[in-house]
């Protein structure tokens, strides 16, 4: 029965391009379940939108030099163009700086003040005395009270997805000065969360939403059982939207006030741009409201928008909140200050075309009940082993094998053998069967069904192999390919949800557009005879060990940077006199020779002419260089160190080097070809 449906997908905040691990966890389950909606005939709005206030973005903006608005206006475009790429078929992607988004959200807080639903009080807040400010959310690190992780923020940690107040944390420290806070007394209006303690326990635990996932509903109960207290929800700060009411100049809103109103700004933005009602979609009880979001997100769709929901009073609740865990990339958590990611624009770059791939890997390993791990060996695997090797190579068969035989044309078909007649029965079980994934929200086994349908067609025609009854049975051959041509239709159809530009493209080659998701399990035909089909397309290649091997270089190279960029330069050494200096003797030498240190990693022994003489220089450098690099170099020596004994052997003298940030070990050394014996000075 046709439904409404109001699907939303956490707003990202607009402070960086989004990647993989926001793709796996919230884009792309939203968008199978908002284009399976739409497929089995439901009215959707499926709705997104830029979150735009909020403190990282500050951050950004103080960080580069520029307004908060040059940045969401950046990012805003970014993300944007990255989710059109990618095929998420968001109804409307706003943003909270929109004008009606302020109103919206401006106009909701009014309501609650009117109604009384907000507690005034002037309180003790944390304040940053040198940057004048006081410190909020991602203003305040310290701390976490629950499990003791020391980078919790000011309005949650992280580690433990506890939601916080700043005045929580044990040892805060501003984020803008590195200082310690001071007090000082600030009016704010708070959202009594203990008030809906009752109806929150009555609506998610003795209510039905037990059929939550646990990880959802677990982390939810506990926040419950240990009791809630009142939260601010406005803040000092001159980003966000103005705080309404009177009292409330020089402060904004909370971000996590109004970001999820933001769901409700995009929906009034899209009706009006349609032409519709925006009301039903978030206030008629028949309207199914879902939220796709990551797990740091659970205690604010949970807890907070229904509290705010249920004290405006006119709307519905969300009828689930499938909250997936984090993944991580090849055994680290994603980073975006770590730059440990894949991020959107740079994949489509190196893979252009491929989205659907992506799509697929993340889909098949997502985080859906504990968090999981995104390896670029896995994805490769994902691609080789069933993209190109069962679905591709099904499809390629059928294509080729039709254009050959009967050029293009449907055969008919006569006889259905026992094979057949099961065949076409299974085919007719898969729209019911990843449908019933789908709905429990488990993309990742409603993917691995599709895959099996596709297997499903591989191994029919291995078992009937037309290629060889051609020459002998021709009718047989027929009826073969007749039902190898209709799996393949309920691939193109079947598909799209998961695949969507495979699925545009498979229907392209076989030139219908004409089944339905229902079809797939009513009709008995879904591709006729004498229907001409087009030529082959490859839909996957297989991506080769360099390609993979280039990704993890890359990532490589990113964390190396990192860490030398987060180096502390060592502190300066105490200071010498000019006569301590003048002591040294250091002269450019040449290398004549250079040989292992035998059983050991890092030594060379090396000949050196140093112009006075030539010496033997042991050099802890086998690990950078092999000897035959050395030999003709030139390098800086100190030439009068008082020689010691390494492993035996006597070194005369040490060679200057200094690391590169990748850890490599390079010469100090002159750089033109000059006398061996100069003087350094
Ligand atoms: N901006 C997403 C995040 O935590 C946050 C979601 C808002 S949804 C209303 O990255
Ligand atoms: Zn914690």
């Amino acid at each position: 029965m046709s439904k409404r449906y109001t699907i939303t997908a956490a707003l990202p905040y607009t402070n960086g391009p989004i990647h993989i691990g926001h793709l796996a966890g919230v884009y792309v389950p939203a968008d199978i379940y908002a284009r399976f909606k739409r497929l089995t005939g439901n009215d959707v709005a499926f709705i997104c939108g830029s979150d735009e206030h909020g403190v990282p973005i500050t951050i950004k903006a103080k960080k580069e030099g520029v307004t908060p608005q040059d940045i969401v206006d950046k990012y805003h475009a970014i993300i944007k163009t990255s989710f059109e790429d990618f095929g998420i078929t968001f109804d409307n992607y706003s943003r909270t700086s929109a004008q009606i988004h302020h109103d919206t959200a401006s106009e909701f807080f009014k309501t609650l003040y009117d109604k009384h639903e907000f507690v005034e009080e002037v309180t003790e807040q944390l304040y940053d005395e040198e940057a004048n400010q006081f410190l909020a959310d991602r203003f305040v690190t310290g701390t976490c009270p629950k499990c003791g992780n020391e980078e919790a923020y000011g309005d949650q940690c992280e580690n433990c997805g506890s939601s916080l107040n700043a005045t929580d944390l044990i040892n805060p420290k501003s984020a803008i000065t590195g200082n310690v806070p001071t007090l000082k007394e600030t009016k704010h209006w708070f959202l009594p969360l203990n008030k809906h303690e009752n109806f929150l326990r009555e609506w998610i635990l003795n209510g039905h939403k037990k059929d939550w996932k646990p990880n959802v509903y677990g982390q939810v109960k506990s926040w419950i059982d240990d009791g809630l207290r009142p939260r601010a929800v406005t803040r000092d700060l001159d980003w966000g939207i103005p705080v309404p009411v009177p009292g409330g100049e020089g402060k904004v809103l909370y971000v996590w006030f109004d970001a999820p109103i933001g769901y409700i700004s995009a929906t009034k933005e899209w009706a009006a741009k349609e032409g519709k009602d925006w009301e039903p979609y978030w206030k008629d009880k028949d309207t199914k409201l879902v939220h796709f979001i990551g797990k740091d997100n659970i205690v604010f769709h949970c807890i907070i928008f229904p509290s705010m929901l249920k004290a405006e009073g006119s709307y519905i609740l969300p009828d689930n909140v499938p909250a997936n865990e984090f993944l991580n990339l090849e055994g680290n958590k994603l980073s975006t200050s770590k730059n440990w990611a894949v991020w959107l624009p740079d994949y489509l770059n190196d893979f252009p075309n491929q989205q659907d791939v992506l799509r697929y890997a993340l889909t098949a390993n997502a985080p859906e009940s504990k968090d999981n791990d995104f390896t670029w060996k896995d994805f490769q695997a994902r691609n080789n082993n069933e993209l190109v090797a069962i679905f591709g190579n099904f499809i390629n068969r059928v294509v080729v094998l039709t254009n050959k035989y009967y050029d293009g044309i449907v055969p008919e078909a006569s006889e259905f053998s026992e094979v057949d007649t099961e065949t076409l029965a299974a085919v007719k079980a898969y729209p019911s069967v990843i449908e019933s994934s789908i709905e429990r929200y488990r993309f990742r086994e409603a993917s691995q069904e599709l895959m099996n349908l596709a297997r499903l067609g591989n191994k029919y025609l291995a078992d009937e192999e037309p290629w060889k009854l051609v020459k002998t049975d021709e009718d047989r051959t027929k009826t073969i390919m007749f039902v190898a041509l209709q799996i393949a239709s309920a691939l193109a159809t079947l598909s799209e949800p998961f695949l969507p530009f495979t699925s545009e493209k498979l229907k392209r080659i076989l030139d219908t557009n004409a089944n339905t998701w229902a079809d797939i399990s009513t009709k008995d035909i879904l591709l006729p005879s004498h229907h001409q089909i087009g030529k082959g397309e490859l839909l996957f290649s297989k991506i080769e060990d360099k390609t993979i091997q280039e990704q993890l270089d890359k990532l490589e190279a990113s964390k190396k940077a990192n860490e030398a960029a987060n180096k502390e330069v060592e502190p300066q050494k105490e200071t010498i006199t000019f006569d301590d200096f003048t002591k040294l003797d250091m002269r450019v030498g040449t290398i004549l020779e250079a040989e292992k240190m035998p059983k050991t990693k890092k030594l060379l022994i090396l000949k050196v002419d140093t112009g006075i003489d030539t010496r033997t220089i042991v050099s802890g450098i086998a690990e950078s260089f092999t000897p035959e690099e050395v030999v003709g170099k030139q390098v800086t020596v100190l030439v009068n160190l008082a020689p010691r004994a390494l492993r035996g052997v006597e070194s005369e003298g040490m060679i200057l080097m200094t690391e590169t940030p990748e850890g490599k070990l390079v010469f100090v050394n002159p750089d033109t070809t000059v006398n061996s014996g100069l003087q350094i000075s």
